[in-house]
């Protein structure tokens, strides 16, 4: 009886935090605007056998299309109901995509927007992605319905009805995020709405939401919420099972909301994490890698069971959110790989990995002009699929960072080390750290302006290891660079300041 009840409790408390993620996989990776197709395709063909958990999903939902600026990728935050077509495709692509996900261990993460509709501007008419009329005007919204009554106008005191002021948190809960319709969550009718939506979803099979801008949520509406989901279908799920939640907020300190209250609910995106990490790399301000020593807690951020962490995300890789220049992304290549190699070594949090489209950059005054630019496309707006080239990289403009060789490889190094301590911490003062993970994986990283010459304890068994940054291992022998561990768990390493990834990684599994 009691041993039920603390079971319970547990499982009330633990639930929402962790990913449910299957055979000792540890990463998610965003498919950030993929079509539904395409991500079943890539769930059986890469992401199973490469050892990825989950998949977080652009938001299935009906959404707003525009035209002005074309079909940008920020209309699919624009919702107009909870019907389940969007620009990824059809409500039974989606369901495909689930199951098929699901049954080779991926889980399915949903991006759900709960926090508003359409923009105050979105005009009338049934330009929405499964042809809905709507009005945003008079505040209509039929499939669902939602009428003027579900809004929060009467709540927001400022004179546009937008946000004027992030230091007042009821402007920032109760008002229009850039004009986004703003729901009246304190209703039990939205309140219900809203849960419905996302019970679908479980019911489909989905492990778990990211949820956006919960800064504009009041925390106790969102438990409100919560508590009505379903647990997860439990044809691929213990009974029982909690969805996962993982709430965006933008917290980089000294802002009147803080990432803090919303622990309670869920994980939270760890914001800092990216920012500060591209700053280190670049040596913005200062910063070095022999820094990194206590990353994690140490720096700053939240606690480790409440984070999720990332290089970049679709926000920030374009300008948009939070983090400005410092972030990495895939248009810097050489850091960003560095970068991630760091971020999936180390123990903190859970790891999400980017794969992003690539569109026309183009800066005027340090502003992208181009930010807004939507995924591959037909000309009539409709999304590319996703082609596979013979080298097993991506075509048509989509980027697949999770695909390439140096991150691939250490989502698997984070998978073999995981449960291992942060251990054998290694640093020259100044750019040259290496650190191990218990007796499983150990890596070694030379952001100086000079070469790296240096015999470490990586407290692994003694042995001939592949470096998985410059190649793999492939059967007997290594596609890339050796290493060799001598008794105790010594071995030489040299990286040169040019080399094309001056970063080695082996582990457990790369051992020979
Ligand atoms: C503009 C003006 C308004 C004006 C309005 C008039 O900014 O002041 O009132 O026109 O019509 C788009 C446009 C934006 C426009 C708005 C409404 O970019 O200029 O307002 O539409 O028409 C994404 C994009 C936004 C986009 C939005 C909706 O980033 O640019 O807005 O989608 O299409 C904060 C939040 C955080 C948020 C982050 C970006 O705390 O929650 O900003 N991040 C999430 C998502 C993000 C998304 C939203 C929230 C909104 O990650 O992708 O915004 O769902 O930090
Ligand atoms: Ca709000």
């Amino acid at each position: 009886m009691k041993l039920v009840f603390f079971a319970a409790l547990l499982g009330l408390s633990l639930g929402q935090h962790d990913p449910l993620t299957k055979h000792n996989r540890t990463s998610i990776v965003h498919l950030f605007e993929w079509r539904w197709a395409d991500i079943a395709a890539e769930c059986e063909r890469y992401l199973a056998p490469n050892g990825y958990g989950g998949v977080q999903i652009s938001p299935p939902n009906e959404h707003i299309i525009l035209s002005e600026p074309w079909r940008p990728w920020w209309q699919r935050y624009q919702p107009i109901g909870y019907s389940l077509c969007s620009r990824s495709g059809s409500q039974a692509e989606l369901q495909d995509m689930i199951t098929r996900c699901n049954n080779v261990g991926v889980n399915i993460y949903v991006d759900a927007i709960i926090n508003h509709m359409c923009g105050a501007g979105g005009g009338e008419g049934t330009h929405s992605s499964c042809g809905s009329y709507f009005n945003a005007g008079k505040k209509e919204f039929p499939t669902v319905p939602y009428s003027s009554w579900d809004f929060n106008d009467g709540k927001c005191k400022t004179g546009s009805g937008n946000i004027e002021n992030y230091d007042d948190i009821y402007q920032v809960r109760d008002c229009r995020l850039v004009s986004l319709l703003d729901l009246a969550l304190e209703k039990d009718y939205v309140r219900s709405k809203t849960a419905n939506y996302m019970n679908t979803l479980i019911d489909m099979g989905v492990a778990g939401f990211r949820v956006d801008a919960c800064k504009h949520m009041w925390p106790g509406d969102m438990k409100a919420v919560f508590d009505r989901l379903h647990n997860l279908n439990t044809k691929w799920f213990a009974n029982g099972s909690k969805p996962f939640i993982f709430q965006e907020v933008i917290d980089l300190g000294g802002e009147a909301i803080q990432s803090s209250e919303y622990f309670f609910l869920g994980r939270v995106t760890e914001f800092k994490y990216g920012a500060k990490l591209g700053t280190v790399l670049r040596r913005w301000h200062g910063e070095k890698l022999s820094y990194l020593r206590n990353w994690g807690e140490g720096w700053g951020f939240m606690p480790n069971d409440k984070a999720v962490v990332f290089v970049d995300n679709h926000d920030n890789q374009r300008g948009h959110g939070a983090g400005g220049a410092a972030i990495l992304t895939f248009w810097d290549a050489r850091l960003y790989k560095m970068a991630m190699g760091l971020m999936l070594a180390h123990p903190y949090g859970v790891t999400r990995v980017m794969s992003s489209f690539r569109w026309d950059r183009h800066f005027v005054d340090g502003k992208d002009q181009n930010d807004w630019m939507g995924p591959p496309s037909f000309p009539d707006g409709s999304t590319k699929p996703v082609p596979i080239n013979p080298d097993t990289t991506c075509g048509d403009g989509w980027v697949c960072e999770h695909r390439w060789r140096q991150i691939r490889n250490m989502v698997i190094f984070r998978n073999v080390v995981n449960g291992q301590p942060f251990s054998n911490w290694w640093d020259n003062q100044s750019n040259q750290i290496a650190f191990g993970r218990g007796n499983r994986g150990f890596v070694v990283i030379n952001n100086d302006d000079w070469n790296m010459d240096v015999t470490l304890n990586t407290g692994l068994s003694p042995g001939t290891y592949c470096d998985v940054i410059s190649g793999d291992k492939d059967g007997s022998r290594c596609t890339g660079r050796q290493i060799q561990v001598g008794g105790g768990g010594r071995a030489h390493f040299h990286i040169s300041n040019m080399a094309e990834d001056p970063f080695m990684a082996i582990h457990a599994e790369s051992k020979l």
